[in-house]
């Protein structure tokens, strides 16, 4: 039996681990690192042990936490700042603040997890924060508001909807009305977009007939509201939509807060698409106009980032997910990105490799005869430079 030092003392090694670059799966559009940022063993211990061998004799765990993972992200007076979900053993979700001085090493969560005023009795669970340092001087909060369907008799049947809250320091935190679309039954992925659009609040939207599917719903959708602390959307366009036999067949959803280029808005998105095992998710980038941030101006084929290795594997296999990225004054972008819905890792590139990736990386011809004769192309063009160059 470990005793709470020893436990203590391992925790802090942990904490102490330094990062590596993974050579394995070098691309030369990002960069993934060895060790994840966060896991559940991150967490300090008294959030789940009694320290007090009288009331804790086996020194046991009283409260589990299952999972660390999909995390907004910002720099908050020089430090990576994550906002994570957390999810317990129980299998209620909750955000926690954890920080870090360089962004891939060195997490450590603050003392508490944070506890949002309770102003939604019938919210059952929270999840997703994608944090926003808005022009308007507020940092808000966007997550998935979760509540159980009573309208139909179905025990597990559930109610997704973005809620907003609103903070200086992410200590206090104001909870604002939940959003509402006037044409989408439910929303998940919500992201708030960090300048004002014709002078109002642009959220980016993902309409979705039911909890899962988002069945109707054709992508990712964009919209504007006159007050965000009565936030109503009455009209949503599309932006990047989904496609057949695409890595956004099933669902797509807005990921990490666009990051603000000279060539346009970049986006880390999420695509899926169904298999015989299964949901996979998948991240995807494009760019959409610095003057309409709805429109998309480039679409590279395929995703960025797919799960690999042990990111297959956890308590939803198959799966990666991004709702926060850091774009630091120096140009180094930080990409976290969740694996499996177990633990959260960083993936690190520069603002310029991102925008040579977006624009540079040819569209999904979106059949196979096209693609063949796009990758031909591409070999002919490779072949006669590589021709010319070695006579
Ligand atoms: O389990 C995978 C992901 O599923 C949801 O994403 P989407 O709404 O696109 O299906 C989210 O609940 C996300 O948290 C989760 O990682």
């Amino acid at each position: 039996m470990r005793s709470y030092e020893q436990i203590e003392a391992q925790y802090e090694a942990l904490i102490a681990q330094k990062n590596e670059i993974d050579t394995r799966y070098e691309n030369g559009i990002y960069e993934r690192w060895v060790n994840p940022v966060l896991t559940r063993a991150h967490v300090p211990p008294f959030w789940c042990y009694d320290p007090n061998p009288e009331t804790n004799p086996f020194m046991m765990q009283r409260l589990g936490i299952n999972a660390a993972f999909n995390s907004g992200a910002l720099l908050v007076d020089g430090k990576f700042t994550l906002v994570a979900r957390m999810e317990g053993a129980d299998r209620k979700s909750f955000f926690a603040v954890a920080q870090s001085d360089s962004g891939v090493e060195g997490f450590r969560f603050w003392d508490k997890p944070i506890l949002l005023p309770d102003t939604c009795p019938e919210e059952t669970n929270v999840y997703d924060m994608r944090l926003t340092q808005h022009e308007d001087g507020w940092i808000y909060g966007v997550f998935c508001s979760e509540s159980k369907d009573r309208s139909v008799n179905d025990l597990s049947a559930a109610v997704a909807a973005a809620g907003i809250v609103r903070t200086k320091d992410l200590r206090t935190w104001e909870r604002l009305p939940n959003l509402r679309t006037l044409h989408s039954p439910q929303q998940r992925n919500v992201v708030l977009h960090p300048e004002f659009v014709n002078g109002k609040f642009a959220f980016y939207t993902r309409p979705m007939d039911d909890f899962i599917e988002t069945g109707s719903g054709g992508g990712i959708g964009f919209g504007l509201c006159d007050d965000i602390t009565n936030a109503v959307i009455d009209e949503e366009r599309m932006t990047s939509i989904r496609r057949y036999h695409t890595i956004t067949e099933s669902k797509n959803g807005a990921g990490a807060v666009p990051i603000k280029t000279d060539r346009g808005w970049i986006h880390i998105a999420h695509g899926v698409r169904n298999t015989a095992a299964g949901l996979r998710y998948v991240i995807y980038a494009f760019a959409t106009a610095l003057e309409d941030p709805a429109r998309v101006i480039a679409e590279p084929g395929g995703y960025l980032i797919a799960p690999m290795g042990g990111e297959r594997v956890g308590d939803v296999g198959n799966v990666v997910f991004t709702n926060g990225a850091i774009a630091a004054p120096d140009g180094q972008v930080y990409i976290y990105y969740a694996s499996s819905d177990t633990r959260l890792h960083v993936a690190t590139t520069t603002v310029e490799r991102l925008v040579d990736y977006v624009f540079n990386t040819p569209a999904d011809p979106l059949r196979s005869v096209d693609c063949v004769k796009q990758r031909c192309d591409f070999i002919d063009r490779n072949l006669a430079y590589l021709r010319g160059k070695r006579g």
